[in-house]
C-alpha cells in the first residue's frame, strides 16, 4: 500500500490514553505507531512480556489496549504469541474464526534481550506467522534502571552504578537484531522515531503484512532511565541515528537494507551528550571513555555497509 502519513496518523489510536506508563515514555510511542501498521478491520491479539508497558497499561479490569491482549510472564511472551498463531490457523482451516487476526508481542529489552530470548528464538525458527516487537530502553525500567544486554558500554544504571571505582557498565551491547537475522527469516528491522515516524509506520506495516516471522526493534528512550528532558525524545532518537549508535535497516530474506546513511555522521558525543546516565564521560580526564565508545559504533557501523552492500 502507498504510504500516506496523514491517513497514516488519522487512522484511530489502538492504545488509548489513561494508561499509566510516564509522561514521555518512549515505549507507547512505539506501540501506538506499530499499532498503525495494522489495517482497518483487522484485530490483533497483542502478548506482551512483563515489563513497564505490560504493568501499566493493563490493570484488570481496565485496559488501555482496544485490542486482545494477554499477559504474559517475563520470558514467554514469543511462546505465548506463537501458541495463539497456531491456534488460530487450526481454528480458521476449521472455518471457526471469520476475521483476520495478527499476532504481535511486545517485550522490553530486558523481557527480549535476555530472559525471553529463548522463547523469541524458538517462535522465529519455528517462523510463525507473527511479529514480535522489542522497544529497547536499553535497561530493567520497571524494577528500577538495571542493567540489561541492550545497555550501552559505561551507562550509569542501578547496578552498574558510576563512582570512584565504576565507570558504569564494563561491556558492549548485544547487536540483537542481527542475532534475529541470523535466524534467516523473512522480516527483520531496526528503526525509531524519525522522518515524521514513516520509517516505524512503514516497518511496521512490512513486519505485520509479510507472512512468516519478523522482528522489530524499537529505540524507545525512557526519560527517567537515560534522563534527559522529557520533551527532546525526538532529538535524542534523531541523534542516534546521525551518529550511526541506532542505524535504521531492513533484513528482507537475508538481504540486508540500509534505510538511512547520514549526510554528516555526528560524533558519539552528540548523542551522549544529553543524558544524565553519560554524565560521568564529561568530566576531565575521561576522553578514553567516549573514544572507546566511538570505535565501538565505528566498526559496527562499517561491518552494516559491507553487509548491506
Ligand atoms: C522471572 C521474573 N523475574 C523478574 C521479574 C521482575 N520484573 C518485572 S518487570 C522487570 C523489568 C523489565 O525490563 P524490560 O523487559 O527491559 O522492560 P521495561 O521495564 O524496561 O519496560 C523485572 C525484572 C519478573 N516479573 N519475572
Amino acid at each position: 500500500m502507498a504510504y500516506n502519513l496523514k491517513q497514516t496518523l488519522n487512522k484511530e489510536e489502538r492504545l488509548s490514553p489513561g494508561h499509566r506508563m510516564c509522561a514521555g515514555c518512549g515505549a507507547t510511542i512505539a506501540v501506538r505507531n506499530v499499532l498503525r501498521g495494522l489495517h482497518d478491520g483487522d484485530e490483533a491479539v497483542i502478548t506482551c512480556a512483563t515489563s513497564c508497558l505490560e504493568v501499566s497499561s493493563f490493570m484488570y479490569p481496565y485496559t488501555a489496549w482496544k485490542d486482545s491482549f494477554i499477559h504474559d510472564a517475563f520470558e514467554n511472551a514469543g511462546a505465548t504469541c506463537s501458541g495463539v498463531e497456531t491456534a488460530y490457523r487450526a481454528l480458521k482451516k476449521k472455518g471457526k474464526v471469520k476475521n483476520t487476526h495478527k499476532f504481535i508481542a511486545f517485550g522490553g529489552d530486558g523481557g527480549t534481550y535476555d530472559i525471553g530470548f529463548q522463547s523469541l528464538s524458538g517462535a522465529m525458527e519455528r517462523n510463525h506467522d507473527m511479529v514480535y516487537v522489542c522497544y529497547d530502553n536499553e535497561a530493567y525500567m520497571n524494577t528500577g534502571i538495571q542493567r540489561s544486554s541492550a545497555t550501552p558500554m559505561y551507562a550509569d544504571t542501578t547496578t552498574t552504578p558510576v563512582g570512584t571505582d565504576s565507570e558504569g557498565k564494563t561491556q558492549n551491547r548485544k547487536d540483537l537484531a542481527q542475532v534475529i537475522a541470523a535466524h534467516n527469516i523473512p522480516y527483520v528491522a531496526q528503526t525509531t522515531f524519525v522522518k515524521n515516524f514513516k520509517d516505524i509506520h512503514v516497518k511496521s506495516e512490512k513486519a505485520i503484512y509479510t507472512p512468516g516471522a519478523a522482528f522489530l526493534n524499537v529505540l524507545a528512550p525512557c526519560p527517567r532511565g537515560w534522563r534527559y528532558e522529557m520533551s527532546d525524545i525526538l532529538e535524542i532518537c534523531q541523534l542516534a541515528v546521525d551518529t550511526c549508535f541506532w542505524p535504521l535497516f531492513e533484513v528482507i530474506d537475508g538481504e540486508w537494507i540500509l534505510n538511512y546513511e547520514p549526510k554528516k555522521k555526528l560524533p558519539i558525543e552528540d548523542f551522549l551528550r544529553p543524558q544524565g546516565r553519560f554524565k560521568h564521560l564529561f568530566k576531565p580526564g575521561k576522553e578514553h571513555l567516549i573514544a572507546d565508545i566511538q570505535t565501538e559504533v565505528d566498526r559496527r557501523w562499517d561491518e552494516l555497509l559491507k553487509r548491506a552492500k
